[in-house]
């Protein structure tokens, strides 16, 4: 009888143990979860934008390098690296910043060149569903004793491989909004995986041929 309480006894206690450790297991495994999804919150935010919100600004350049605001890449381009004589540079300025803190973009273009010429910039963007906005909204600043274009050429690009563009003409030597409804974009439909920001200099439409713009609080709107 005693032998048999006994062995109950450690069978119910095993039992316990066994159920302590799967609950241990559990919490960790919980844990880890709880972590691993946070840490996909802060990067995929991009491509899961809160509808409530009226607007959000993908790039402020405010840490003053990349990436931007949402872990997306960008930079200077060129159409050919090898010719020297063209070639579009970007930097960060406090000095020409909008707002009162941080940075903008500082974009120094050149497509003076004998060959045919153009460069930019580009920004990834990361499959971003901009579906809750309408229109693509940034400030613009051109510089007045460097110079700075009349217009240039923005395109917005998806995931399907579509390209829309659109010619910014609102620059001035004071900071100017620009907003582009998504309507006035030409070759692009959908907006619910877009892949890149570019900015295109060309040396057919810009003048002068050689400048600098700034470019600050990159972002998505709705009306
Ligand atoms: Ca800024």
């Amino acid at each position: 009888m005693k032998r048999t309480l006994f062995a109950l006894g450690m069978s119910v206690l095993f039992v316990m143990t066994l159920s302590a450790c799967g609950q241990k297991t559990a919490v960790s495994q919980k844990t880890e979860a709880s972590k691993a999804e946070a840490q996909r919150a802060e990067v995929p935010a991009v491509q899961a934008p809160k509808p409530e919100a009226k607007e959000i600004i993908l790039a402020d350049f405010n840490s003053g390098k990349k990436p931007n605001n949402f872990g997306g890449d960008f930079g200077g381009w060129n159409k050919d690296p090898n010719d020297t004589t063209q070639g579009c540079k970007d930097s960060f300025t406090s000095d020409e910043r909008y707002g009162m803190e941080g940075f903008s973009l500082q974009l120094d273009y050149d497509v003076d060149s004998p060959n045919p010429a153009y460069n930019g910039f580009w920004m990834k963007l990361g499959n971003f569903d901009a579906t809750p906005y309408s229109k693509l909204v940034f400030y613009v600043k051109g510089d007045a004793k460097i110079g700075y274009p009349a217009k240039f050429k923005i395109e917005l690009k998806n995931a399907n491989g579509e390209t829309g563009k659109y010619y910014v003409t609102q620059i001035s030597p004071t900071w100017a909004p620009v907003e582009v409804p998504f309507s006035s974009f030409d070759g692009i439909k959908d907006f619910s995986k877009l892949t890149e920001f570019t900015i295109v200099f060309e040396d057919s439409v810009t003048r002068p041929k050689v400048g600098r713009i700034y470019l600050d609080n990159i972002g998505f709107a709705k009306d």
